[in-house]
């Protein structure tokens, strides 16, 4: 007997696929009511998964089918399987990066942005204060657009994420390897160094245990080498470390340590919440420059009320924004930071200019 469960949009087009793809004889044994729609999606809608059986496959050629028959031809495959080039949902999903290179420091376009902005505004007739998120949209595209929202970095085999206390790098680490297990099919192995925070490894390793990944935790550069080494075979690993104040540097050249004994290229993401002050995420970006970050990643946009902090980081941070986070859901609450999706967020959840 084999057995098939689809999701659909209503039992035709379940009758539709069961006969086209199992044969006449295939009967429908079971249906409910679900949320079609991708995890990332917060627009579901309701659909049908169908549980559909046969005794024999009596499947003719699909492709000779298709062609013959334009009816099935029309039906479109709800859930597309990831492809080994990735149906990556955070990076090929309702958007298209623009570039996936390794990114630097940008050329210095720093100084000449305010007067770019105060021109534009004046073009609009307009203060700059009070240019609204649209507007301000099509200034980066058409002003800014070396951006940090506009470069981004692809994941490496190997991603360290860093950053201060409590900025979210354990579930960031966790809705990344969900995405990359489960929708990208990606063999994730996850290593802390944090054996500071008490519960730390216990928060990941729970992680790693329902998402049925390699975990290993590494004490000091020692391990570290090793661990990363014994999970070689992984296609990514994601390794966390311990929350820092930026002022601490001890612990800070500690994560160095641990990160110069891997002997492989490293994808350093450095976490920032958004609901930091504008001073300390001025002190976070320089402190954590030891580390050499690549990318950044921002979190808790979904505490914030404005985007001030979102349009400084804009305004003075020379590195790419990889991903943003607005809430606590593994692994939901996660996006590629394009500008598109960045404004349209903010622009939903009505976030001031
Ligand atoms: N609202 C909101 N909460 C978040 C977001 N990301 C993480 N959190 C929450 O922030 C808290 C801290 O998250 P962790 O992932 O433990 O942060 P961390 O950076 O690993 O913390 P340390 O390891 O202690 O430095 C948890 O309650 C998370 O659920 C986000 O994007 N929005
Ligand atoms: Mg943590």
């Amino acid at each position: 007997m084999i057995i098939k469960t689809y999701i659909v949009n209503d039992m035709k087009e379940a009758l539709i696929r069961a006969k086209y793809e199992l044969g006449a004889d295939a009967i429908i044994i079971s249906q409910r009511e679900v949320k079609i729609g991708k995890w990332y999606n917060p627009f579901k809608r309701k659909g049908l998964e169908v549980t559909v059986a046969v005794e024999k496959e009596t499947k003719v050629d699909n492709i000779a089918q298709t062609k013959a028959n334009p009816k099935y031809a029309d039906i479109e495959p709800i859930y597309e399987e990831p492809n080994e080039k990735g149906n990556d949902p955070l990076v090929n999903g309702p958007f298209t990066p623009k570039s996936q290179t390794k990114f630097g420091p940008r050329n210095d376009l720093m100084g000449k942005l305010s007067d770019q902005i105060n021109i534009y505004s004046q073009l609009l007739g307009k203060d700059k204060d009070s240019l609204t998120l649209e507007e301000k949209k099509g200034f980066v595209k058409l002003v800014m657009k070396d951006n940090p929202l506009n470069n981004k970095l692809s994941l490496g085999k190997i991603n360290v994420l860093v950053g201060p206390t409590g900025v979210g790098k354990t579930t960031t680490i966790a809705k990344l390897a969900a995405i990359e297990s489960i929708a990208n099919k990606k063999n994730v192995g996850l290593i802390t160094i944090d054996t500071y925070r008490i519960g730390a490894v216990e928060q990941l390793r729970t992680y790693a245990n329902i998402l049925g990944a390699d975990f290993e935790v590494a004490n000091n550069p020692n391990e570290m080498a090793a661990k990363v080494e014994e999970l070689n075979n992984c296609d990514l690993l994601l390794i966390d470390t311990l929350g820092t104040s930026p002022k601490d540097m001890k612990k800070i050249e500690e994560i160095r340590e641990n990160l110069n004994a891997i002997n492989e290229e490293i994808h350093t993401y450095l976490v920032l919440s958004l609901s930091t002050d504008k001073d300390t995420i001025t002190s976070i970006l320089d402190k954590y420059k030891s580390l050499n970050y690549d990318a950044l990643i921002i979190t808790k946009i979904d505490e914030v009320s404005s985007i001030s902090n979102l349009w400084y980081l804009m305004e003075n941070c020379t590195f790419p924004i990889q991903y943003f986070c607005y809430g606590q859901d593994v692994p939901d609450d996660i996006k590629l930071a394009t500008l598109d999706n960045v404004f349209d967020y903010c622009k939903e959840n009505d976030l001031y200019e």
